[in-house]
């Protein structure tokens, strides 16, 4: 199997509380997730973290940090469509400028024990909650055709 195509996803963290962002087109679409998406190219990941958060959502990340590394598997056809990836997800401490609505996300802040994992992507709420107790984490998941899961795995790192 050739190497999974990448994409990012940050989370800002402040007093207890994590910013998600309804995803309002494309992949994912009436989600709440972190902000993110995929490389341009010749672009790190880092650099499209950073580039894919101030496009979402109006906010510079000064500090972060890489806590998870997750695959995602999908059945041929939905594969077929470019929907296997690996996300590299970050905690973001330090940044300048307010959460803002853009075409793409629209910001919240919610307490730790208010994320809203019915309106989220299946397999979040298997390693989100372990993220923001501080661990570093490698998972593997894979999805039935209806995005429900078929089977996954969560390492801590
Ligand atoms: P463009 O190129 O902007 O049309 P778009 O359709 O907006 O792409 P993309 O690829 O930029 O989507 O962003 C997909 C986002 O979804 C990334 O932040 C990664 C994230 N993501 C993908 N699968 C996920 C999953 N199973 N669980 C999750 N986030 C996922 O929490």
């Amino acid at each position: 199997m050739g190497k999974l195509r990448q994409a990012t996803s940050c989370f800002l963290i402040k007093d207890n509380k994590v910013l998600l962002a309804m995803k309002k087109r494309g992949f994912g679409v009436g989600k709440w997730n972190g902000p993110g998406g995929k490389p341009n190219s010749g672009e790190s990941i880092e650099e499209t973290a950073v580039r894919e958060t101030l496009e979402e959502i109006g906010v510079t990340i000064k500090s972060f940090d890489r806590v998870a590394t997750l695959d995602f598997f999908f059945p041929a056809d939905l594969a077929k469509k470019d929907w296997n990836q690996q996300v590299c997800v970050y905690l973001v401490t330090d940044w300048e400028g307010e959460p803002v609505e853009t075409e793409e996300m629209k910001p919240a802040w919610f307490k730790y024990e208010e994320i809203p994992y019915k309106d989220m992507w299946v397999d979040d709420i298997y390693w989100l909650p372990q993220v923001l107790q501080g661990k570093k984490l490698k998972g593997t998941f894979s999805f039935t055709p209806d995005e429900s899961l078929q089977d996954f795995e969560v390492i801590e790192i």
